[in-house]
């Protein structure tokens, strides 16, 4: 059963983050906000909405290293794709409501590095920490004395904000930059280690304090010929002190390398890009943070958003993906039964349809898991193909928070936040 042993104040904490990000953009032209490594112009294309998002630097991979990923990816779990490894949904068949170590998706911008957890030390620093003012007042914590705080225990899944977009391209013929994923850059564990609140104030968080930034200990990403730093990203302190963790464990064994050993953020629901890797250091700031990952990165460009971008993501979309490889045979006559998962941010997945005549019948799917918020519902529905021939499967979900996938998702020049229903092509043998 997928547990969840922290209990949060979820309705009375909710981080409205386009109101934030204004008052950040504010505070930064006012000269009191951080922005290093992120350019003047890129803030002030942001702010003052005249520049073109085509005009932004798109993500490029600097290299893709054959030893990028260090856990073996045997083609029949995984699709290689540079730095990264998309776990195949055919492959989820059969397992667990959590998704085994070895078969979850790896994204990495560079390369997994090989942490040692003795050597490993996490430093706290900024100006929304106690100290003589000007001072970073650096605090500390090895591997052990995280080991030795309190304990907790939290299912949820991490999901890339760009999963499901080269549907944008295949589904819908529009152009997107970045990794073309299918659906399998998402994937459920059981994670454990320390509330980041428990660190946070034992680091001597003062009231000042408004935003976070995690910095990862793997190599300076390379973009377009900019060195853009260590991967980072702020995140508000009103969802760092909510729900989030630092995690040493993943479905009961150590943090494996490639997903961040020895500790990562784990950030329940939000874009994947907040769950910062073998974290290093994390600046605590009195005064609003940028980096090109909530700037340049994980915000909503192009004709249906503000020329200045979205507010930068939080929470994940909803998507639903059949635990079957496209174009899979299915025999004719037979009664066959489809297996899938359905997943959202704002909330549990309480309702799957199954459409097997492209969209002009539904049928409710039978859930096989009490629907809880954070990882995924997973489902089956029974089909009796009677002609053979190509066909389409189709599923969709709605959520608790009332949101439910439409047939189009809304276009953004990265392919970030796709939520349509996905065409998944089979063949009726
Ligand atoms: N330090 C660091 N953290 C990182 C990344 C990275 O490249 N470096 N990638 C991020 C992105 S974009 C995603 S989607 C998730 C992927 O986590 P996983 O590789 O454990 O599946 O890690 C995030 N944390
Ligand atoms: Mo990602």
């Amino acid at each position: 059963m997928p547990g969840s042993a922290v209990p949060s104040p979820r309705s009375a904490n909710r981080v409205d983050e386009t109101a934030y990000d204004r008052r950040r953009l504010r505070q930064w032209l006012a000269g009191e906000a951080r922005a290093e490594g992120v350019s003047r112009r890129t803030l002030l294309t942001l702010l003052a909405a005249t520049t073109a998002a085509t005009a932004l630097p798109s993500p490029h991979r600097a290299h893709a290293a054959d030893d990028a990923i260090r856990k073996p990816l045997p083609p029949e779990w995984f699709i290689r794709r540079g730095t990264n490894a998309e776990t195949r949904w055919e492959a989820l068949r059969g397992t667990g409501h959590h998704t085994p170590n070895e078969l979850f998706f790896v994204r990495n911008h560079t390369a997994t590095p090989l942490l040692d957890a003795q050597q490993w030390r996490l430093r706290l620093w900024g100006s929304g920490l106690r100290g003589a003012p000007g001072e970073d007042r650096p605090v500390e914590f090895g591997y052990d004395d995280l080991r030795a705080l309190p304990a907790v225990v939290r299912t949820a899944f991490v999901e890339c904000a760009g999963n499901g977009r080269s549907h944008y391209t295949t589904q819908q013929g529009e152009p997107v930059s970045g990794t073309p994923w299918t659906l399998g850059a998402v994937g459920v564990a059981r994670w454990r280690g320390v509330r980041l609140a428990d660190v946070l104030r034992r680091a001597g968080l003062t009231r000042h304090a408004v935003d976070l930034q995690p910095r990862g200990l793997d190599a300076e990403y390379v973009s377009g010929g900019e060195n853009l730093g260590r991967v980072r990203r702020p995140l508000p302190l009103a969802k760092a002190l909510d729900d989030v963790l630092l995690a040493y464990e993943m479905n009961g064994e150590p943090l494996p390398h490639d997903h961040g050993h020895p500790v990562r953020v784990l950030v329940p629901s939000w874009a994947g890009i907040a769950s910062i890797k073998w974290v290093g250091d994390i600046e605590v700031s009195a005064q609003p943070l940028f980096s090109p990952w909530n700037t340049a990165f994980y915000r909503l460009f192009g004709p249906a958003h503000p020329p200045e971008g979205s507010a930068p993501l939080t929470r994940q979309t909803i998507k639903s993906a059949f635990e079957l490889a496209a174009g899979a045979t299915v025999p004719v006559g037979e009664e066959y039964v489809l297996h899938g998962r359905s997943w959202s941010g704002a909330g549990a997945v309480a309702r799957v349809d199954v459409s097997t005549d492209d969209g002009a019948t539904w049928r409710r799917a039978r859930l096989h898991d009490r629907p809880r918020p954070d990882t995924w519902t997973r489902w089956s529905a029974v089909w009796k193909p009677g002609t053979r021939g190509p066909a389409h499967l189709l599923a969709r979900a709605t959520d608790t928070a009332g949101r439910r996938q439409p047939l189009t998702a809304v276009h953004n020049t990265q392919g970030y936040l796709f939520d349509a229903v996905v065409r998944h092509p089979v063949s009726v043998v």
